[in-house]
């Protein structure tokens, strides 16, 4: 059996920098990509056979832990009446009603495959609804590799410290206006000097890719209002936090109605799907009712639809697993503020729901300036001594731990006692 080491240098060889999707190269934190082999509830285990506690959870789709039974169960029940048709299915109807009915921003939906399409998608709708070219991002928000959006974004891009991407013409990066997060003055000044350009302005209601960053209170009701006044669409980024920060995501958390909305992760159950939505009249300017062009051979495949609705089945008039998941997330970051405090060791754990980022610094996180103020060398050798004790935290200090119901208050209580012995070395 290859050692990890081993695996990469294979992958090395037919898979362009050994990974395929850059966090995941490990170059953050200085070391060797983990090779899993396998997952169960909050547990995985690599090829070498180490188990490790697992707090990345495929980057947010696991909120029930690994292979959760009602989900793999539902993939294999699909999977054997054919994998794909690329042609409508019911089943996709039954998870666009759902979402439809628990996203306030929804009336209709469209599903895709990645988070990425689903955004560069809702990009277009508004274009072409607003007639506009403009789009409003904020530092440190990350949307997909979109190339217009690949500006002061988050997640990998920060994470290798490369804010904006090779490959991306000016004249796209043109379109875009980045301003930094939980600023309104900034925001009313971009709309003041090109208001009647900008078609949208799209953010994470709770960042997650500069590390987890609150929105300030009124902060999103700001934004939503000020771009509206101009004309303006209102997207949330919900891939990280729809149906994680709660039934319905953030705008239910924090009662505000987008007028596009872009989800993915958690609706997949671990599958490659996502979807945007918003409101009737925006989402008929798509094909075939109206000139915005977009599709997807796989898009609504059957597979993952039933593994989303098999997810979400789950998560749905279930109360009890969202209040386990705020129990178990609040005693970690308890536990790591707590260690850190015993150990002498500057940390600002930044939480919402079951979303948790230790910032090495004494904070607060405001935004991309406050964030990249953290000791990154720090946060890699915390998160080589913690993977050496067999937890599995996301390899960069500009993502989210992701706990899932299916954690324990062991599991959490072990992470915590390893964070104490990191944090004192
Ligand atoms: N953008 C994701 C993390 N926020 C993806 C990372 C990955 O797939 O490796």
């Amino acid at each position: 059996m290859a050692t990890n080491r081993e695996a990469f240098e294979e992958a090395r060889s037919f898979i362009a920098g050994g990974v395929n999707s850059p966090v995941r190269a490990f170059k953050a934190v200085g070391d060797t990509p983990v090779f899993f082999a396998a997952g169960y509830g909050s547990r995985v285990t690599d090829i070498e056979g180490r188990e490790y506690v697992d707090y990345v959870g495929s980057w947010g789709p696991h909120i029930l832990g690994h292979a959760a039974e009602p989900i793999v169960n539902a993939i294999v029940r699909a999977a054997r009446s054919s994998t794909s048709f690329g042609a409508p299915t019911v089943t996709e109807t039954a998870l666009a009603r759902i979402l439809c009915d628990a996203l306030p921003g929804c009336e209709r939906v469209r599903l895709t495959s990645s988070g990425t399409e689903a955004v560069m998608s809702a990009l277009r709708v508004a274009r072409g609804f607003t007639g506009r070219e403009l789009v409003v991002k904020f530092a440190g928000c990350y949307h997909g590799h979109v190339d217009s959006l690949l500006v002061s974004a988050g997640s990998g891009a920060l994470t290798l410290g490369n804010p904006d991407s090779g490959g991306v013409s000016s004249v796209v990066a043109a379109q875009t206006i980045v301003l930094p997060y939980n600023d309104v003055d900034a925001v009313e000044r971009a709309f003041a000097a090109h208001g009647d350009r900008i078609a949208a302005t799209i953010i994470e209601p709770v960042a997650g890719n500069m590390g987890v960053v609150m929105p300030a209170r009124g902060y999103l009701e700001s934004v939503a209002a000020i771009t509206r006044e101009a004309g303006a669409l209102f997207i949330m980024d919900e891939v990280m936090t729809g149906f994680r920060v709660a039934w319905g995501g953030a705008q239910r958390l924090f009662g505000i109605q987008p007028d596009l909305t872009v989800l993915g992760k958690v609706i997949g159950g671990g599958l490659p799907l996502a979807a945007f939505g918003g409101r009737a009249e925006i989402m008929s300017r798509l094909a075939p009712d109206g000139p915005v062009y977009q599709a997807g051979t796989l898009s609504g495949n059957p597979v993952a639809v039933s593994a989303g609705i098999a997810a979400l089945t789950q998560l749905k008039n279930n109360p009890a697993l969202y209040r386990r998941l705020e129990v178990l997330s609040a005693r970690l970051a308890a536990g790591l503020q707590e260690a850190a405090r015993k150990a002498k060791v500057p940390l600002y754990v930044a939480r919402c729901g079951s979303m948790i980022t230790p910032f090495f610094q004494p904070g607060p996180v405001r935004n991309l300036d406050d964030a990249k103020r953290s000791d990154t060398k720090a946060f890699a050798r915390f998160h080589g001594l913690m993977r050496a004790q067999g937890h599995y935290l996301p390899p960069s200090q500009f993502e989210a731990l992701f706990v899932s119901s299916a954690h324990t208050f062991k599991d959490i209580d072990a992470t915590v006692a390893a964070a104490e012995a990191a944090l004192d070395q």
